[in-house]
């Protein structure tokens, strides 16, 4: 029931509505405004309930909240979930208009209250539409007055967060080292380049074909989507969704690093507690992919130029070092220390 999704969050707004003309079912979740306009992207993908769609806004919500402030952005949490009545690729293009302009219609209601941005399933020529109707979307194409894509600085942030996390494990650099990658979409294909390029040992896996054989042209090593948790690394990265590891997975997972671009990476706190007990690090995904918010706060609220950016994307290092230092001090599980870290600029918004 989503009756028992609302009453276990603790965000300030959630608001569905249902369009008869397109069966899409929209969500926009306002988690918090504590330190300036909600904002997150819109996912729009094929869940097997309703509640499921409710439940996945709500808690990518809450991770916006804690991306922000870990970055210290003048943002509040949001996202927007679009559940859609067929899988993204059986969308045809006239519905897929036609949802988007119902979704414009629902950042107007809101009025600025949240602001959107792209995600899984939407781009950056969506953002176009969205921004152009409602006025409230981050990351317009450049063609339109925007910033274009948040992937690639996202998967700058991810490789610096690697970087760091694997220093954390005692490892000197990545060269000859095994990162498994996990979707090859806009910012895991990236990513792998990343890896590939500092001499690592890229093995990768998605469920689309092309996907795959073009990481294969790039020298990554391919493994079926279903075979990824058995696969041994230095580093696990996943880029594809979130929810991928609870206790168990914890528990038997064979790496010494788990640093990715995916939202939710961790099933409940105790799966980062069962990491942390057997000394796998745990880079806290809503800091590690931080880079594509940082990019379009960084260019669209704060002015800031390219060079800028890219020069917080690389503070995601000094943060994730503040946080493995907390962890380390105050015997925490990463993932811990990280909410705790966020929480005291949550409580201290920015100026
Ligand atoms: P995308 O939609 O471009 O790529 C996702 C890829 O994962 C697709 O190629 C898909 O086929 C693949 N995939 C889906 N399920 C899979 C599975 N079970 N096994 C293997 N591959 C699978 O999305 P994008 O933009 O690359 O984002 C990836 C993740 O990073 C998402 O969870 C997103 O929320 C998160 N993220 C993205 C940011 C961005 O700037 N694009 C910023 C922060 C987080
Ligand atoms: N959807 C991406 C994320 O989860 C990028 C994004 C950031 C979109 C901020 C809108 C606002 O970080
Ligand atoms: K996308």
């Amino acid at each position: 029931m989503i009756e028992n999704v609302l009453t276990g969050w603790d965000g300030a707004l959630c608001s569905s509505r249902y369009d008869r003309e397109t069966g899409a079912f929209f969500t926009v979740a306002v988690h918090s405004r504590r330190r300036g306009p909600a904002a997150g992207g819109t996912r729009a993908m094929h869940y097997a309930s309703h509640e499921d769609a409710v439940a996945d806004a709500t808690r990518l919500a809450s991770a916006m909240t804690l991306k922000m402030a870990a970055a210290d952005l003048p943002m509040g949490g949001g996202k927007s979930v679009i559940a859609l009545p067929a899988p993204r690729h059986e969308i045809d293009d006239d519905l897929w208009q036609r949802i988007l302009q119902v979704h414009a219609e629902n950042l107007s209601a809101l009025n600025g209250t949240y602001w959107t941005g792209p995600d899984v399933g939407t781009t950056s020529a969506d953002m176009d539409l969205l921004h152009g109707r409602s006025g409230f979307a981050f990351g317009r194409s450049v063609d339109a007055g925007g910033p274009g894509s948040s992937a690639p600085s996202t998967a700058q942030g991810v490789y610096v967060a690697m970087r760091t996390a694997a220093a954390e494990a005692g490892m000197n650099d990545l060269a000859g080292r095994r990162v498994l990658v996990q979707g090859l979409g806009a910012v895991g294909m990236d990513v792998l380049e990343l890896a590939t390029k500092d001499g690592a040992d890229v093995v990768a896996a998605d469920l689309d074909e092309d996907r795959c054989r073009r990481a294969r042209d790039l020298g990554a090593a391919i493994v079926r989507p279903e075979e990824v948790l058995d696969v041994e690394s230095d580093v696990y990265a996943p880029c594809a969704m979130g929810g991928v590891i609870d206790v168990d997975v914890a528990r038997r997972i064979r790496t010494s690093v788990v640093a990715g671009a995916a939202n939710n990476v961790l099933v409940d706190p105790a799966a980062g507690e069962e990491l942390a007990r057997r000394g796998v690090v745990y880079a806290p995904d809503f800091i590690a992919n931080g880079g594509g918010a940082i990019h379009l706060v960084g260019r669209e609220v704060l002015g800031w130029s390219p060079a800028e950016v890219a020069s917080h994307v690389d503070g995601i290092a000094a943060t994730l070092s503040e946080v493995f230092e907390r962890a380390r001090t105050a015997r925490l599980s990463p993932d811990r220390a990280a909410h705790d870290l966020a929480q005291s600029r949550l409580d201290r918004p920015a100026a």
